[in-house]
């Protein structure tokens, strides 16, 4: 398995899967999530919708990640994630962790071999960037996986310096 960090918009990226930082409703929204949807069309949206009907009616839980088409994306899916609001009151590490652990596994039943990650939680959610770094690679590294090749692509400077740091 090979952890790679690399600067940019994750939507020009080839890769099996890309994973967006969705939020429960999956209808789309700002940040990753929009960028994603503008860049993959509709197709996108349309399987979402269909999620919420068939399978999750309340919403994507909170650290739990579902596939759909990628759309006009260079990639065969994405891999929708939720993480937590950071909260300073409460540790919600755990959750963020289940993002990353629980998007490879789903690409391990796809059958991706590579796949590319943003930084959950790290933008509207409000994740410390070092924070954010250190459980995005830690759990990635703790985790067995049949992805051989896994990239964090991250679009701003201090989250990428975060991320760097974090790899070593
Ligand atoms: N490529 C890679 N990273 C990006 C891109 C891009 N094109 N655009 C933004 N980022 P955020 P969250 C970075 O806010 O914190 C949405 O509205 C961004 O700089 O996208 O998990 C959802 O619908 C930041 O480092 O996701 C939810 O409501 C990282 O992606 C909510 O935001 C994550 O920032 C989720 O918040």
């Amino acid at each position: 398995m090979a952890i790679r960090i690399l600067s940019g918009d994750i939507t020009k990226q080839h890769v099996d899967a890309i994973v967006n930082a969705a939020n429960s409703s999956l209808l789309g929204g700002g940040g990753v999530d929009g960028a994603i949807h503008r860049a993959g069309g509709p197709a996108i949206l349309a399987e979402c919708r269909e999620l919420r009907r068939s399978r999750y009616g309340k919403g994507l839980p909170t650290g739990q990640a579902a596939a759909t088409t990628a759309g006009r994306l260079d990639a065969h899916w994405v891999i929708h994630t939720v993480g937590p609001v950071y909260s300073p009151d409460e540790d919600r590490s755990a959750l963020l962790a289940s993002c990353y652990r629980e998007s490879l596994a789903l690409a391990d039943r796809l059958g991706a071999d590579s796949i590319a990650f943003p930084a959950v939680s790290a933008g509207v959610y409000g994740w410390p960037a070092a924070s954010a770094a250190e459980i995005a690679v830690g759990t990635v590294r703790a985790t067995d996986t049949n992805v051989a090749d896994i990239r964090f692509v991250l679009f701003t400077d201090d989250v990428l310096a975060a991320f760097q740091h974090a790899l070593g």
